[in-house]
């Protein structure tokens, strides 16, 4: 059998699994890693695209306006690194620190890192042709998978950087357990640039995760679509309604599916799954921060806080750690 089969086939196992899992346990629950199949990744750019949606406009805002600062303090003094991207999408923002790091003649080689291995492929056809002169080298997998390569492939110093909020689809707690993981795969001297959501008006978060376009509702109606056409299951989305929460004392906004009726969809052969009306399921988390927080999982996860990009609104920070 072609590997390329062989991997989707034990992919959509696993995704089989995942689903079943969730959707069998109390409360149910699906994980939003999975919302990004094509329609998902297209659905995603609209989101970006909405008026509601801050947090992509803060973060090109420091990327595009406080590059060279941005650039002196990933270089480090390095004489050579290794810059390393953790879901790099289409990595526009980071095109610009590219830029301003080759301008500079800054001595990097850069490794986008996505689950998504149409990404990586879209990233190595368009950047050299952006970016001329660029050292490229996409690595397509798990995050920590593909980081351990990276310090195989090499032992230069390296510079990790996980933006646009990805880290806030974890809980505090794991968040705080990824951050002590990620030191663990580091050298001291090494640095990490995050992308926090800085807690704000809870109405101006609560509209960019309840767009009145709908595209956030469709976005997670799109999940079980695609539970629908890649494991045979027969969800009726419009049996479905996306509520949205933003909780300002804990910092947690999340997202849910509400069953509008007592229904059931069959999974597999034998698994029936029961829906009461009303019942939701638990569809994503996208948490906020204070600034003090970020300061705090840098420490406790062994980071030294060196520095913190501002949005000019103060609604988004991007935070440098050294480790
Ligand atoms: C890609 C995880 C940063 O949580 O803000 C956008 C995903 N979900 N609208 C976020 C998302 C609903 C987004 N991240």
């Amino acid at each position: 059998m072609p590997t390329q089969l062989t991997a989707e086939i034990n992919q959509s196992s696993t995704f089989l699994q995942d689903v079943l899992a969730g959707l069998t346990s109390s409360p149910k629950k699906l994980q939003s890693k999975y919302f990004y199949d094509a329609a998902g990744d297209i659905l995603f750019q609209e989101i970006m695209n909405c008026p509601e949606y801050y947090l992509t406009n803060c973060e090109m805002e420091i990327f595009s306006e406080q590059t060279a600062g941005l650039a002196e303090v990933v270089l480090n003094g390095f004489r050579e690194f290794d810059l390393i991207e953790l879901g790099a999408g289409d990595a526009t923002k980071s095109t610009h620190l590219l830029r301003h790091l080759l301008e500079i003649k800054a001595d990097f080689t850069y490794l986008p890192i996505d689950i998504s291995s149409h990404v990586i492929e879209e990233l190595e056809q368009t950047l050299p042709a952006k970016l001329p002169g660029l050292k490229l080298q996409g690595l397509n997998g798990d995050y920590f998978d593909m980081l351990k390569e990276a310090r195989v492939m090499s032992d230069r110093p390296k510079v990790v950087l996980l933006m646009g909020s990805n880290i806030g689809n974890m809980p505090v707690k794991e968040a705080y357990m990824f951050c002590a993981a990620l030191r663990q795969q580091l050298s001291p001297g090494d640095l990490a640039l995050i992308g926090f959501d800085l807690k704000k008006n809870p109405k101006t978060i609560l509209a960019a995760y309840d767009d009145a376009a709908g595209i956030t509702k469709n976005f997670n109606l799109n999940l079980l679509k695609r539970i629908n056409n890649e494991l045979n299951v027969n969800f009726k989305l419009n049996q479905f309604d996306h509520y949205a929460t933003y909780d300002p004392e804990s910092g947690s906004c999340k997202s849910y599916l509400i069953s509008l009726v007592k229904q059931e969809v069959q999974i597999g052969e034998s698994e029936l799954i029961q829906f009461e009306e009303n019942e939701f399921i638990d569809m994503e988390i996208s948490q906020k921060y204070t600034l003090q927080q970020t300061d705090d999982m840098a420490l406790n996860a062994g980071f030294e806080p060196v520095k913190h990009f501002f949005d000019s609104k103060n609604w988004f920070v991007d935070v440098v750690w050294k480790a």
